[in-house]
């Protein structure tokens, strides 16, 4: 009898033991523990992991996430690695999850190598969107796309095209080599010049390089793309290379022009001597804004980043979820914005 008792009371603590734990993971708001839902201390931190913390775009997309924060009452958090890896932005995702954040906004060093670490933070609860450059589908709930990157690929290249009239290698400067941001325009600037063949004839792509964001690593690496007297113009689709390309061309007094996304405050003096005779960009500040308008949306559950969700983004009015090209969902902000002689003094005051 009393062994009876004693195997009941083991089953029972075991049942018990089996419901507290639950059978799979449980999120924390399944476990009563407050989550995304309240609006305490943790709750309400939203936080943006930079490509890295040195990047002056970066800063600046962050300036417009901070701003949203404040406006919908979460305490923004900017965290990033010092150079532009995947794993230094692995171990901040960790943390993040520990501290227990409301939503992490990632601009990805690497499509896929974030992926464990930002399910386990979508299984803790936490809200994950990418922007600036994206996460894969399944590691996000959407994403924010600055402008199509079929028009910013292929006007890159028409632009350099144009800049060498018709007549001279075309070199790209980019990025990190697992940028998705970047990778994904230079597709769109090879589908260009391979669905026009006769056009380009004569200014076929020499080479990519890539300068990781590293100002020091994108002037050796323009240095060298100078070697090959085939390179007539250079596109460098990230803000950290064209500025350092530009300093190069300009103390070589080189003719090779230079185009691609820059900052207008960086890039003015190169565009009012001639170096790059025009160049394009977004507002950096309103991709930051975006951002957080549209974490706030996921967090208060007023949408969970479905094709067709709508919700209010403060300043820029009301947005839409819409389908992305890797199958998963984004927002986008707008068109690129041409930067030339005309305009350049009016911008570099902006951003
Ligand atoms: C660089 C970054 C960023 C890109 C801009 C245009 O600062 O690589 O990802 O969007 O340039």
């Amino acid at each position: 009898m009393k062994i009876k008792k004693i195997i009941s009371l083991i089953v029972a603590l075991s049942l018990s033991s089996l419901i507290f734990t639950g059978c799979g993971k449980k999120t924390n708001e399944e476990m009563g523990i407050p989550g995304n839902n309240g609006m305490n201390e943790k709750s309400s931190t939203y936080a943006f992991l930079a490509k890295d913390v040195q990047n002056p775009y970066m800063q600046k997309v962050y300036e417009g996430f901070k701003n949203a924060c404040t406006k919908v009452g979460a305490t923004p958090l900017y965290k990033g690695p010092e150079t532009a890896t995947p794993e230094k932005q692995i171990e901040i995702i960790n943390q993040l999850i520990a501290q227990g954040v409301a939503g992490i906004a990632v601009a990805a060093n690497d499509k896929d190598a974030l992926m464990p670490a930002l399910k386990e933070a979508m299984d803790s609860g936490i809200q994950v969107i990418s922007l600036d450059s994206a996460v894969n589908k399944d590691s996000r709930m959407t994403h924010i796309q600055q402008a199509d990157p079929e028009k910013i690929g292929r006007g890159l290249i028409s632009s350099a095209y144009e800049m060498v009239n018709g007549n001279g290698g075309i070199a790209v400067l980019s990025a990190a080599s697992t940028a998705t941001n970047q990778n994904l325009w230079i597709e769109w600037m090879k589908k260009e010049i391979n669905e026009n063949k006769d056009k380009y004839k004569n200014t076929p792509l020499v080479k990519v390089a890539y300068g990781d964001d590293d100002p020091t690593k994108s002037t050796s690496e323009t240095q060298a793309l100078l070697q090959n007297s085939q390179v007539k113009v250079i596109i460098a689709p990230t803000t950290v290379g064209m500025l350092a390309a530009g300093k190069v061309l300009q103390d070589k007094k080189s003719n090779v022009k230079l185009t691609g996304l820059g900052l207008p405050s960086e890039m003015a003096p190169f565009i009012e001597d001639g170096t790059c005779p025009w160049m394009y960009l977004w507002n950096p500040v309103d991709i930051g804004n975006l951002a957080g308008y549209t974490l706030d949306a996921l967090v208060k559950k007023k949408i969970t980043g479905k094709n067709g969700d709508k919700f209010d983004a403060g300043e820029l009015g009301e947005k839409t979820v819409t389908e992305a090209i890797d199958g998963g969902t984004e927002v986008l902000l707008g068109d690129p914005y041409k930067f030339d002689k005309n305009n350049i003094a009016q911008w570099k005051e902006v951003y």
